[in-house]
């Protein structure tokens, strides 16, 4: 039986050895060289090519490489049968606190001026507001949101959060369900948004929402491109609605080279690495649901298809 790395735009050298780190036994297949279609039972996927994997006839499971799972819900040839799961990792939780703090201090602190600043030797301090009257909102209280919530609240932010269920975190206002998301923006001043790409969540980010949110303020969006309306973000920022945004994802990726986002002062671009998977962190837990698929248990961080997440 094989297990199958399917990811086009990734150098997965590594992969092999971290997967035989922990047990050497496991067949291991790299797309685009498979030994045998029907020995493949699992596969592991980021941007896989679409209707790549109705072609596996013994498929059991496909885990995806990273958190989301969109890539893999949007494959409408992905069988029923074939059960989905993600990766759910301290080291992701990690690095994404670090980089929801690090851009939400460079705002606060107005770094984000000042690097600019510096190409045009000009010396121009800003006034920076405190901790605690800074209003960030988290959209999205999973298992990346509510650890950033949490540390921010800790640092001493006016937090908020938004999910789909009502939740509980201490020093954070909590709202839940569409009803509640207008009541959650409202002055907000950096909205950052860790919410899975589903039918309800995309195009989330939008101008309706930015009107709603504290004069002039930020947006940071770490979860998937296509949650946020470009055109809207555009009119936002030219119209003075919002002052700034902090992009890590994007609809298309790269960034095309004529894309209105590049080379605008207020917007800041990271290509995609807010928390990247490492494959000695995640090898465990791939290849413990690699036997459960096997032996047909449950898989660990199972992807609900009807929710999308
Ligand atoms: P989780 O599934 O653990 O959490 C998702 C959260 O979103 C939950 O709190 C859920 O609510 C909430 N949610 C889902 N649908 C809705 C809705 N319709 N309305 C309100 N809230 C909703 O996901 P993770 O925290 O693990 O990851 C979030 C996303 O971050 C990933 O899907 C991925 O796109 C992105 N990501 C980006 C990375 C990067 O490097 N840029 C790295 C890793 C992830 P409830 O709690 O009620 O279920
Ligand atoms: C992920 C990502 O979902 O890196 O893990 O975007």
């Amino acid at each position: 039986m094989s297990l199958l790395f399917i990811a086009p735009d990734r150098d997965l050298s590594s992969w092999e050895d971290a997967i035989h780190s922990i047990d050497p036994n496991i067949e291991i297949d790299i797309w685009p060289a498979i030994k045998d279609k029907n020995r493949v039972q699992f596969t592991v996927c980021w941007n896989h090519p679409q209707h790549l994997l109705d072609g596996f006839p013994n498929l059991k499971a496909v885990s995806s490489l990273g958190a989301g799972a969109d890539h893999l819900l949007s494959d409408k040839s992905l069988p029923e049968s074939v059960d989905i799961c993600r990766v759910v990792s301290p080291s992701l939780v990690q690095q994404m606190k670090e980089y929801i703090l690090a851009a939400v201090l460079n705002i606060q602190r107005n770094f984000v001026h000042y690097i600019r600043q510096n190409d045009q030797k000009r010396w121009q301090p800003h006034n920076h507001p405190s901790p605690k009257n800074l209003h960030v909102g988290i959209m999205g209280l999973g298992e990346l949101g509510k650890p950033a919530a949490k540390q921010l609240a800790e640092l001493g932010y006016q937090v908020s959060g938004w999910s789909r269920s009502a939740k509980k975190i201490e020093s954070v206002n909590t709202f839940a369900g569409k009803d509640e998301l207008h009541k959650f923006i409202n002055n907000t001043h950096i909205l950052i948004c860790l919410l899975p790409l589903t039918d309800k969540t995309r195009g989330i980010l939008n101008l309706e929402i930015f009107k709603q949110m504290d004069d002039r303020g930020w947006i940071i969006n770490v979860a998937r491109g296509e949650h946020l309306v470009d055109e809207d973000l555009i009119y936002a920022l030219d119209s003075n609605i919002l002052q700034g945004a902090w992009l890590d994802v994007f609809s298309e990726e790269p960034l095309p080279d004529k894309h209105a986002f590049w080379n605008r002062e207020n917007i800041i671009i990271t290509p995609h690495i807010a928390s990247i998977t490492k494959p000695n962190e995640v090898a465990n837990q791939i290849v413990e649901n690699y036997k459960r698929a096997l032996s047909g248990m449950e898989l660990n961080h199972k992807v609900d298809r009807e929710l999308g997440y």
